[in-house]
Order: C-alpha cells, then structure tokens, then sequence
C-alpha cells in the first residue's frame, strides 16, 4: 500500500482500488480541528477526480474513530467569553455541511470502519457513509445535549431513518453511549464485527462490482427525495448504465460459468 500524508491528520492510502482514508489525531480522539477538516475534505475531493479509486474507506488511528469538533479549536470559543459566542453556525456552514455533502455525493460507495467510539459529528459523520461496519468495542455518543447544542453533521436527518423517532430522539436527547453491537441490533449500522477482523471485513466491503455500487447509492439517496414515479424512472435511467458496464458482462458471465465473479470497477 503506498501512503501519503495529507498534513499530519488525514493519512491517504491506495491498495488496488480501495483509497483508505484515516483520521489521525489519536492523541485527541481524532477531533476535528480546521486543519484535520481540510485535509478531509481534500482527500475525499481527490477521490472524486480519481479514475482509479472504486471505494472509499474512512476509519480512524488508534482508540477512537473521531469524537467530533475539537472542543480546544478557537472557532469553539473559550467557553467564558458571552462577550463574543462563536458562530457555530458558521463552522456547519463552512466545514461540516460541505463534507456530509461530499461523502453523500462521492460517485463511489464510502465504507466506514468504526474502530472506537464515535461520538458527536464524528458519529455522524460515520452514518453519512454508504456501509457502516464498526469494531466490537467501538460505541456511538449522540454527545450534542451533552454540551447543550443541537445535533449537527446530518444526525436530525439520518438517525430517524435509520433507527427509528422514538431511538433517534432518546439517542439525542440523552446522549447515552450505545455500543456498536447495539447499534447493530437498531439498524444504526450494518454490521458489528470483532475488533481483529474490522479492517479486512471492511476492505473487502470495499471490493465488488463498484460501478453498479455507486449507481445503487445515487438511487437510494435520491430515494430520499423522490415519490415512487420519479425513483422507477432513475432506476430505469441507472440500471440502463449499470448494464453497459464490464461488471455487468463478468457477473453474468461468472454466473454462468459458476465461479466467483472478477469484478473490475468499470
Ligand atoms: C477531546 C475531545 C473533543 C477535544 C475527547 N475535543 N478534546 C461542530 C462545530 C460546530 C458546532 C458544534 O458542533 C459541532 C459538532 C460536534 O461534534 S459537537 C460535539 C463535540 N464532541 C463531544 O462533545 C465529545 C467529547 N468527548 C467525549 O465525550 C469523550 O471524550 C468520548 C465519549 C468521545 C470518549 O470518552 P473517553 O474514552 O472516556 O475519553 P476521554 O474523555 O478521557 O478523552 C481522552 C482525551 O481526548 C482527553 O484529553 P486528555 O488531555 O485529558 O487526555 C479529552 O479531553 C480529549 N478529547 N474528545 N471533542
């Protein structure tokens, strides 16, 4: 795997055609600062220009996968001064929203590997990604109420969809840790797995036919938006593409042949 470092707190890697993006401020949890944000954000955006890359895996260095905004970051204020509050709302516009936008968006399928707890926006910005799979110690903490602040990063939206209005409000009006087996159980994420097996299981997420992946995740976030006339239409439009794809030729192909299928991205 060739790395490269993006600053000190985005690493990037690339085995075959899987980008392994890490958050890497251990020592803070993996909180997001500016700079963390931006080399984020630049590794995603080369993804996207990135012909090569057919998936995308986000996970975190040491204990933890990302216990949202560092709360030492100046944007946050000092916590004294009602003087000058920040303006948080400003830090959504200008960091958090654009980067659920850009997980959302990636023309690939995003896998994240939860390797420890993942609390605030970090959580959330987990639950942006189109596989969820987390290490069995890891755990998810709604922590916004904890701190008096409304959940952000996409939670309000997500986390009904995902568990359900009577867990979604209890996970973030309590802020109660839930641990990744539970969270299994919920809906919240796909899959709860043994610590030691986290990253292999995720990077073979990442494998398979990743066109026709990506083209799945177009059709389920339009999903989102859509009335049931307008999503048989997309699925029309996508399943046309999807069927001009190499992977589409080698599924069928392999099928036939009954062996397992070698799927190209393409
Ligand atoms: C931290 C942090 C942290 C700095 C642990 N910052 N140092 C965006 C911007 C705009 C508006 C506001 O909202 C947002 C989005 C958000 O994400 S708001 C929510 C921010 N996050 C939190 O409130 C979570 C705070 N952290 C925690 O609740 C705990 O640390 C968790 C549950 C993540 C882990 O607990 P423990 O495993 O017991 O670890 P710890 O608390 O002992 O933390 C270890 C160190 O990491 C410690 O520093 P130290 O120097 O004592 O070793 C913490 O201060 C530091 N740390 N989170 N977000």
């Amino acid at each position: 795997m060739a790395d490269a470092t993006d600053g000190e707190t985005v690493l990037v890697g690339r085995d075959g055609g899987v980008t392994t993006v890490t958050l890497n401020r251990p020592e803070r949890l993996n909180s997001l600062d500016e700079a963390m944000h931006l080399g984020l954000r630049r590794a995603l955006e080369a993804c996207a220009t990135d012909p090569g890359c057919r998936a995308v895996l986000l996970t975190g260095a040491g204990r933890a996968f990302c216990a949202g905004q560092d709360l030492d970051d100046p944007a946050m204020g000092d916590g004294g001064d009602q003087a000058a509050p920040p303006d948080l709302g400003l830090t959504l516009e200008r960091l958090y929203n654009p980067l659920v936008r850009l997980i959302r968006g990636l023309g690939q399928p995003v896998v994240c590997a939860v390797n420890g707890v993942a609390a605030g926006a970090g959580a959330n910005l987990a639950l942006a990604c189109d596989l969820v799979l987390a290490a069995r110690s890891a755990g998810f903490v709604q922590a916004f109420c904890r701190i008096g602040l409304v959940p952000d990063a996409g939670e309000t939206f997500l986390l009904p969809r995902l568990v359900g209005a009577a867990r979604a409000r209890g996970l973030a009006l309590l802020g109660e840790r839930l641990s990744a087996e539970q969270a299994e159980a919920w809906g919240l994420i796909w899959r709860c797995v043994d610590d030691e097996v986290l990253m292999p299981e995720a990077e073979a997420l990442a494998q398979g036919p990743t066109r026709g992946l990506a083209l799945t995740k177009r059709a389920l976030n339009a999903a989102e938006a859509n009335d049931l006339n307008a999503q048989l239409d997309l699925e029309r439009d996508l399943q046309r593409e999807a069927g001009r794809t190499a992977d589409f030729r080698e599924g069928v192909r392999a099928f036939k042949e009954r062996r397992p299928a070698r799927f190209s991205g393409r």
